[in-house]
């Protein structure tokens, strides 16, 4: 089964596939189906904003889509930067935003330091189906910069349990805990389970 991914994104492109090959089913950007656009992301919570991105896609190319929207959230910036935390970053790149989060992090010593990433999933279907799934995971901002693997904020994110940065982690290790595994691993069972009540019919 193939699925498009309402992303332009090259990095979720790719935890995405890696997280949904193992289980049948493959992932092709929006931009491999023939379209190129950015959705406007205009909604209140991650869960909107996923919505936006596939039915926009749905719109586009006249097939069932999935869309990913993520982000970091900080307690000490009340949850911040969240549905923002691309816009946060801006053209100043993830470098100088993750040192930024740090400094904001750092500047309250024995502060709390605990922050999630959460990622939403919606699935929008042309007749007007759809599946929604989210994925958490829990952990702190570090006190350094580190790794080079995953993107974004990984590298000041230490997930709960781990001693080092998710940008420490390869890939596989990241998608097995991380909050775009979790979303996307639960979507893949809601897929299938809404595939069998429409007896077996390919619809991606
Ligand atoms: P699309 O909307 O095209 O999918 P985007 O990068 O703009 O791509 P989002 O709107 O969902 O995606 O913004 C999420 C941002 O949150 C993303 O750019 C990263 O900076 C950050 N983020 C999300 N997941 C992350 C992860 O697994 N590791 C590190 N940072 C992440």
């Amino acid at each position: 089964m193939q699925i498009i991914l309402a992303s332009n994104n090259a990095d979720k492109l790719r935890e995405v596939g890696e997280i949904l090959a193992p289980l049948g089913i493959e992932v092709i950007s929006q931009a491999q189906a023939g379209c190129r656009f950015e959705a406007v992301e205009d909604g209140a919570t991650f869960a909107e904003n996923a919505r936006i991105k596939a039915r926009a896609a749905v719109e586009a190319t006249g097939r069932p889509c999935v869309a990913d929207d993520s982000g970091l959230e900080v307690n000490a910036m009340d949850g911040g930067p969240g549905i923002y935390s691309s816009r946060f970053c801006g053209d100043r790149g993830y470098r100088e935003t993750c040192r930024e989060i740090m400094r904001i992090v750092d500047a309250d010593p024995g502060g709390d330091r605990g922050a999630r990433f959460r990622c939403a999933v919606a699935c929008c279907f042309p007749g007007g189906d759809k599946i929604d799934c989210e994925g958490v995971v829990e952990g702190s901002i570090g006190h350094v910069y580190e790794g080079e693997h995953g993107f974004g904020y990984d590298p000041i994110f230490v997930p709960e349990g781990f001693e080092r940065s998710m940008a420490c982690l390869t890939d596989e290790e990241k998608n097995k805990i991380s909050h775009r595994g979790r979303a996307f691993r639960s979507f893949a069972e809601k897929l299938s389970a809404y595939m069998e009540n429409k007896g077996g019919e390919t619809i991606c």
